[in-house]
């Protein structure tokens, strides 16, 4: 009689414990790894479409405890798809007296992406569109970073 009591006490102790693994494994496989918020600048504020300019600039600042001169600037992509462009520089464009890490992207391919995925209406109808940029990336130590900004791309009339 006693002996039935301590199995099933026992079976009931090793089927929680199975259960308590199982959920550990579980919350493992869907816990996203942790991300650094960057400040994210994003310049110009105001992209005229027609400006012969043809580099946007990007600022990225990270928070305290992280250095820029640790990123590994390979990694960072804006909206996922674009590549930085090489040479970048550490600089502190804001005299805020964080440093912060300048990347350069190519302006054209950035403009033709944003305004797929804008309602032409609301063009015709303001002449102008905003749209939110993400940029992510990676340190040397594969702490990941991310932020974002928000551009104006302002289309002239004549330009529809
Ligand atoms: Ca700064």
């Amino acid at each position: 009689m006693l002996n039935k009591k301590v199995f099933r006490m026992e079976l009931a102790f090793l089927l929680l414990s199975i259960v308590a693994l199982m959920s550990s494994v579980y919350q493992a496989r869907t816990e996203e790894p942790p991300v650094t918020r960057a400040r994210i600048d994003i310049r110009p504020d105001v992209l005229h479409l027609g400006c012969p300019r043809n580099l946007i600039a990007c600022y990225v600042e990270l928070p305290e405890g992280y250095r820029p001169a640790n990123v590994d600037v390979s990694s960072i992509r804006l909206n996922r798809t674009f590549s930085p462009l090489r040479p970048f520089t550490i600089g502190d464009h804001d005299n805020d007296g964080i440093p912060d890490l300048c990347i350069m992207f190519e302006r054209a391919p950035i403009v033709r992406y944003i305004m797929r995925s804008v309602d032409i209406t609301q063009i015709m109808e303001q002449g102008s569109v905003t749209a939110a940029l993400s940029v992510a990336g990676c340190l040397n130590d594969g702490t990941a970073f991310r932020g974002t900004d928000t551009i104006k791309i302002v289309v002239p009339i004549r330009a529809l």
